[in-house]
C-alpha cells in the first residue's frame, strides 16, 4: 500500500513529523485507520495508520477458510465499542496526521487529528479519555509533553472507572457474531422486507457488500437487487482479473457506504445469495450506480427489487444515452431512425396472427409492425409435426392463436394506435438459420391504445408469452419489466396458455374453394337471413373470404351485382396481368372491411323500446335499520335487524347466566353436522352457532348464526344449546346479503381491496338497508350510511373498487344510471381497477391488479 502513495499523502522523514491530510476510508480497530487521498481519475492511494502510543482491543476474527489450524477468535472486551467510537467520529471525514515512526515492514505509527490541522480533536486522547484504549507506557519518553498528557488522561479514566477500567471485565461488550445463517431463505422471509439497521463492513465490488445486521450481529453478504457491476473475475489460479470499470465501481460504492450506518431491505434469497436494497439518507446506491454507468440492470433479480424497477431502468437508460463508463461504446437499437420513424400514430388495417399488425402511416403507406418481446402461441413438442399436415391452418389449429388474433382484432382494427419502435430485428437468411425459413427484417415496437400497452394486455390474458434475452441484449421492449409482471400474473391466475383447462378447439369447415359444398350450404344461410361474419381476406374489390363464427365455416363471398377489376394471378399458362385499377379497388375494400365484422353496425331494437313492453313497476325504497356484523371475502355481508336487536341481547344475557350457573362439561359434547350448539368465541363468551362440518374433534367448522362469522375450533369449545334459547325462541339473527348493482372483481387483489374498504366503512356499524331484487344465494340490497344516507355500493363504484352490474329492469333504471355515472367518474379519474382507463370492462378487471 505504502508504495502507491501519491503526492497528497506523501511520507516524510520520521525525524521531522510533517502534517499530512486524507479522508478516513475505514476504521480497522480502535487504534488503526485507513486514510485515502482524493480520487484523481481513478481510485486514490491509501495508507494504514496505527495510532502511536495507544492500544485498543482486537476485534473478532474469523478462522481462515481451509486452514484448520486457525479458529474464530472473539472480540476483546471493549474492542467493538472502541471501533464504533472511532468509526462514528471519523469515517468519511477529513483528518490530518503525522507519521512518527515507521517499522521496517512499512507499518506507520502516528497521531491523527480531526480536521485540517493539529488544533482538531486528537483521536488517541479521546479514546484514552473514554477508557477505550490503553497507553503503551513502555514506549513513553518522559520529556514528550503529548505523551505525558496521554498518561494523565489514562489516570483520570482509571479513576473514573471508564470503559476498560470499569468493573466486571467487560464481557457484555463482546459481540455474539454470527458468520453464517443456517437457513438464509427462512431468515430473509422472516424479515418481511422490513428495513434492518446495518453497518457495511466490506465492499467486494460495486454491488456486493458484507453487512453487519443490528442489533443481532449477523454478518451477511448482500448483492444489490436488480443490478450487476463489473467485477473482479477469479481465475483458476486464484488471481483476480478486473473487468473494465470494476475498480471505479467498487470505489464508488466504498466511498459512499463503507462503514456507514444504513438500512437494508433483504428482498429475496434464491440459492444462498441474499438480494437486497441499501437505503441511505443521501440516496440509493442501486440507482446511483446505474445512473453513473457503473452497473447494468439484471432481469432475474430485478423481479425482486421493491423500490420501483422502472426507476432503475430509467437510470440505466439515462447512462446509455449519455454513453458514460460501461456504456461508452453503446449504440441504441433505434439510433439510425429519425424521430418521426421512431414514434408515430397510425391506423390499424390488419392483424397478422398473434404478434403483428399492419398499420397505415400518415403517408398512406402500409407497414408491418411486430409487438416487441412477445412470443405468440405456438406448437410444442409432438404437436410440431402437425403443421406438416396439408390441412393445417395455424390460425385455428395452434392453441390460443385464434383467441389472440381475435383479441387484437377486436381491440385494434380500424383504430389509431401509438407506435414506439423499440428495435429492428435484422433479416435472417436461410443460410444462417440452417435451412429454417428466413425472416425478413422486422420492426418491433410497443403499441399502445388509450394508454394501454397492447402486448402487456395480450400477455396478461395468457395469449402470448415473453421472450427471454441474453443479459446484454437490449433489442427488447422498452416496457420489458411490465411484460414480465403481466406474465407472472397470467401464470398465477392460470390464464390462457397457462390454464390447466383443455385448450379451446376451433373446428372450422373451409368451403371457400369447394363449389359443391358451397351450393349445399347456401340454403342454410338463406334461411338464416342475416348472419354474422368476419372478413378474413380480400381477394379483390368484390371478392372476399368470410369466417362465420356461428356456423364455424369459411366461405368465399362475392358482392352481388358488381364485379371489380381482377388482380394479377398465377395461372397454369403463366402469369395473368392485373386489370387496371384492380389494386386500387382491392385496397378500397380492404380499408373498409378487412377483419371487420359484417353487421357490426346492425343495431338491435333500442333497449328502451323493449323495456316499455314489459310491465311498469315502481322501485320500492323502504329502508330499515340493520347492524352489519360480518363481511365475507366474496363481498357479501351479514346483518342483524336493529328492531329485534334487544331481543337478541336479552336472550344472550339469560343464556350466559344459565351457562354460568351450570357450566357445560368440557369434552362431553359430540358435534354433528347440521346441529345447533353454543360455541366459545375468542372473547371467552358463548354464542349460538351451527355446525357446518366436522373434520376431526379438533377441527369443527361452525357458523355463528346471530353474527354470520365462521370459525374452525376444537369440540372442547362447543356445548349443547340449552333448549330455552333455541331458534324457535329466536330465529338466527344474522342474514346474508349481496350488494345490488355491483359486480365483484374477479381478480383476487382487486377483490381484497374492495372487501377491505367495506370492512373499514361498515363492519360493526348501523346502516339502512333496502332489498332491490332477489338473487340465487341471497337478496341483493342497497345500503346507506345511517348518518349521511350516502349509498355504500355507489361509493365503491365511485372509488373504482367494483364495476356496475347493469340490471335491465325498468323500475331500476334510475339507480342503474346513477351507478353508471359513478363508474364514469371513477374511469376518468383512473381510480383503482380503472387505472388503465376505459379499456373494456373485462380487461380493466385484469388490470385491476395493482402491485
Ligand atoms: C495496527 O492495527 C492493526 C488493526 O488494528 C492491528 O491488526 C495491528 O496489529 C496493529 N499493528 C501493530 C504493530 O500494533
Ligand atoms: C398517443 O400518445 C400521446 C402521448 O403519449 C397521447 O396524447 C395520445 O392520446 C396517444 N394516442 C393514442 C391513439 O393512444
Ligand atoms: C427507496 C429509496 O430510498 N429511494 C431513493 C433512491 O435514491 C433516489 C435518489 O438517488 C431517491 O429519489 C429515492 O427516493
Amino acid at each position: 500500500m505504502a508504495s502507491a502513495v501519491a503526492a497528497q499523502v506523501q511520507s516524510s522523514p520520521a525525524s521531522a513529523p510533517q502534517l499530512q491530510r486524507g479522508i478516513v476510508k475505514m476504521v480497522l480497530s480502535g487504534c488503526a485507520v485507513i486514510v485515502r487521498g482524493q480520487p484523481r481519475g481513478g481510485p486514490p492511494p491509501e495508507r494504514q495508520i496505527n495510532l502511536s502510543n495507544v492500544r485498543a482491543g482486537a476485534l473478532a476474527r474469523r478462522a481462515v477458510q481451509g486452514q484448520p489450524d486457525t479458529k474464530d477468535t472473539p472480540d476483546e472486551p471493549w474492542a467493538f465499542q472502541a471501533r464504533e467510537f472511532l468509526r462514528k467520529k471519523v469515517i468519511g471525514k477529513e483528518v490530518c496526521f503525522t507519521v512518527e515512526n515507521k517499522t521496517p515492514q512499512g507499518r506507520e505509527y502516528g497521531m491523527v487529528y480531526l480536521g485540517k490541522d493539529t488544533s482538531g480533536e486528537n483521536i488517541a486522547e479521546s479514546l484514552v479519555t473514554e477508557g477505550l484504549a490503553t497507553v503503551r507506557r513502555e514506549g513513553i519518553r518522559g520529556n514528550n509533553p503529548e505523551q505525558a498528557r496521554l498518561c494523565d488522561l489514562e489516570d483520570q479514566a482509571k479513576a473514573a472507572k471508564k470503559g476498560l477500567w470499569s468493573e466486571g471485565g467487560g464481557a457484555h461488550t463482546i459481540r455474539d457474531l454470527k458468520y453464517t445463517i443456517e437457513n438464509p431463505r427462512n431468515f430473509v422471509d422472516s424479515l418481511h422486507q422490513k428495513p434492518v439497521n446495518a453497518i457495511i463492513e466490506h465492499v467486494r465490488d460495486g454491488c456486493i457488500v458484507r453487512a453487519l445486521l443490528l442489533p443481532d450481529y449477523y454478518l451477511v453478504t448482500v448483492m444489490l437487487s436488480g443490478v450487476k457491476c463489473p467485477t473482479f473475475k477469479r481465475e483458476a489460479d486464484g488471481s483476480e482479473t478486473p473487468e473494465p470499470f470494476s475498480a471505479e465501481a467498487k470505489f464508488f460504492t466504498e466511498s459512499r457506504l463503507l462503514q456507514r450506518d444504513v438500512q437494508i431491505i433483504l428482498e429475496s434469497c434464491p440459492n444462498q445469495v441474499i438480494l437486497g436494497t441499501i437505503l441511505h439518507p443521501n440516496g440509493n446506491i442501486t440507482e446511483l450506480l446505474l445512473k453513473e454507468g457503473f452497473a447494468r440492470c439484471v432481469d432475474w433479480s430485478m423481479a425482486v427489487y421493491t423500490q420501483g424497477a422502472e426507476k432503475l431502468r430509467a437510470a440505466e437508460r439515462s447512462a446509455k444515452e449519455r454513453k458514460v463508463r460501461i456504456w461508452k461504446d453503446y449504440v441504441a437499437p433505434t439510433a439510425n431512425l429519425d424521430q418521426k420513424d421512431r414514434q408515430f400514430v397510425a391506423k390499424v388495417m390488419q392483424v397478422m396472427n398473434a404478434d403483428a399488425i399492419v398499420v397505415k402511416l400518415n403517408s398512406g403507406e402500409h407497414k408491418t409492425i411486430h409487438l416487441s418481446s412477445i412470443r405468440p402461441p405456438r406448437l410444442e413438442g409432438e404437436e410440431k409435426n402437425k403443421d406438416k399436415d396439408k390441412r393445417f391452418r395455424p390460425l385455428y389449429d395452434i392453441p390460443y392463436m385464434f383467441e389472440a388474433r381475435e383479441f387484437l382484432r377486436k381491440k385494434l382494427i380500424g383504430k389509431k394506435v401509438n407506435v414506439t419502435v423499440d428495435y429492428i430485428r435484422a433479416a435472417t437468411s436461410a443460410m444462417e438459420t440452417g435451412g429454417v425459413p428466413a425472416f425478413p427484417e422486422r420492426t418491433c415496437a410497443t403499441v399502445t391504445i388509450g394508454g394501454i400497452n397492447i402486448a402487456e394486455a395480450l400477455i396478461s390474458k395468457g395469449l402470448a408469452t415473453v421472450i427471454r434475452y441474453r443479459q446484454d441484449d437490449d433489442q427488447r421492449s422498452s416496457h420489458y419489466d411490465e411484460l414480465l409482471a403481466a406474465e407472472a400474473r397470467a401464470i398465477k391466475n392460470g390464464k390462457g396458455l397457462h390454464s390447466k383447462k383443455e385448450v379451446p378447439i376451433h373446428r372450422v369447415a373451409d368451403i371457400s374453394g369447394e363449389t359443391q359444398k358451397a351450393k349445399q350450404f347456401l340454403p342454410f344461410l338463406q334461411r338464416a337471413g342475416r348472419s354474422e361474419a368476419v372478413v378474413e381476406y380480400v381477394f379483390s374489390g368484390s371478392r372476399l373470404k368470410l369466417y362465420m363464427p356461428k356456423e364455424t365455416c369459411l366461405i368465399t363471398f362475392l358482392l352481388a351485382g358488381i364485379e371489380c377489376p381482377r388482380g394479377s394471378r398465377n395461372m397454369p399458362g403463366g402469369m395473368q396481368v392485373a386489370e387496371p385499377y384492380s389494386e386500387e379497388a382491392t385496397f378500397f375494400t380492404k380499408e373498409l372491411v378487412l377483419q371487420r365484422e359484417l353487421w357490426a353496425n346492425y343495431e338491435e331494437k333500442p333497449k328502451e323500446e323493449v323495456a316499455q313492453l314489459t310491465e311498469e313497476k315502481e322501485r320500492v325504497a323502504k329502508y330499515r335499520a340493520v347492524y352489519v356484523t360480518e363481511i365475507t371475502d366474496g363481498l357479501h355481508f351479514y346483518a342483524q335487524d336493529v328492531e329485534t336487536g334487544t331481543k337478541l341481547e336479552s336472550l344472550m344475557e339469560s343464556m350466559r347466566g344459565e351457562i354460568a350457573a351450570q357450566p357445560p362439561v368440557e369434552g362431553s359434547f359430540s358435534p354433528r353436522r347440521g346441529d345447533f350448539c353454543i360455541a366459545k368465541f375468542g372473547d371467552g363468551e358463548w354464542y349460538r352457532a351451527r355446525i357446518e362440518k366436522v373434520e376431526s374433534p379438533a377441527k369443527v367448522h361452525v357458523y355463528y348464526i346471530d353474527y354470520g362469522n365462521r370459525e374452525i375450533l376444537s369440540s372442547t369449545r362447543l356445548a349443547a344449546l340449552p333448549p330455552a334459547f333455541s331458534t324457535r325462541t329466536l330465529p338466527p339473527q344474522a342474514t346474508e346479503y349481496a350488494f345490488a348493482f355491483i359486480q365483484v372483481p374477479q381478480d383476487d387483489d382487486a377483490r381484497t381491496d374492495a372487501v377491505d374498504s367495506v370492512v373499514r366503512d361498515i363492519q360493526n356499524t348501523q346502516c339502512l338497508l333496502n332489498v332491490e331484487y332477489s338473487g340465487i344465494v341471497c337478496p341483493h340490497v342497497t345500503l346507506q350510511f345511517a348518518d349521511s344516507k350516502d349509498d355504500v355500493g355507489l361509493g365503491l363504484v365511485k372509488e373504482g373498487l367494483v364495476m356496475v352490474d347493469v340490471r335491465k329492469e325498468k323500475h331500476l333504471q334510475k339507480m342503474v344510471t346513477e351507478y353508471l355515472n359513478g363508474q364514469e367518474s371513477a374511469k376518468s379519474a383512473r381510480l383503482n381497477i380503472w387505472r388503465y382507463g376505459d379499456f373494456r370492462d373485462d380487461d380493466a378487471v385484469e388490470f385491476g391488479y395493482r402491485r
